[in-house]
């Protein structure tokens, strides 16, 4: 049994420069991520995908009054993957309720118990947006009891001191960042 996961955090058009919540400059991370999966893959980790996967009127949309534009509806372009996931990936959907925001990929699915499930005890996380999701998924991950490890050069934030307060953030709950 694999006793790692690679996670790849939202990794969607709609966080891509073009995109309707872009994340600056996420589509730099796009080749490291694929690289990440092939490794990962290569070594029999178990490769999970989350997605942000909204119904139609979400919450966190601002016709809804949420802070955020209309974005990663399911089954729209938009919500589509950009980098390139193994058949066997877990895909992880979430904020799929259209009452209920979720940043973490912890929130609302089975994420862990899929983990433990599998056997796996570290996990490795890349993807967007650094002050968001990634914070949120890695955060949960750590108060789960995994070994949480950050790929600092395959994470994307959007607003640059964000992103550094996230990452301190996260180094103060133990997580490693590489
Ligand atoms: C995200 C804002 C809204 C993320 C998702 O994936 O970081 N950010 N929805
Ligand atoms: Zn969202």
């Amino acid at each position: 049994m694999p006793e790692e996961a690679l996670i790849v955090v939202d990794m969607q058009r709609d966080f891509m420069p073009g995109g309707a919540l872009p994340v600056p400059e996420g589509d730099r991370i796009i080749p490291r991520c694929n690289e990440y999966i092939d490794e990962f893959r290569g070594k029999g980790a178990l490769i999970v995908a989350t997605r942000d996967w909204h119904p139609e009127s979400h919450i966190s949309f601002r016709e809804q009054g949420g802070p955020w534009p209309r974005h990663c509806v399911q089954n729209t372009p938009g919500a589509e993957f950009v980098v390139e996931l193994p058949a066997d990936a877990v895909i992880i959907s979430k904020a799929t309720e259209p009452d209920k925001e979720a940043y973490s990929g912890f929130e609302g699915t089975d994420l862990a118990e899929i983990l433990r499930r599998n056997g796996v005890k570290r996990v490795y996380i890349c993807g967007v947006a650094t002050e968001y999701c990634v914070r949120a998924t890695a955060l949960d991950a750590a108060k789960q009891g995994f070994e949480v490890y950050l790929l600092r050069d395959a994470v994307k934030g959007i607003v640059p001191r964000d992103e550094e307060k996230a990452l301190e953030e996260m180094g103060k709950a133990g997580v490693k960042v590489l």
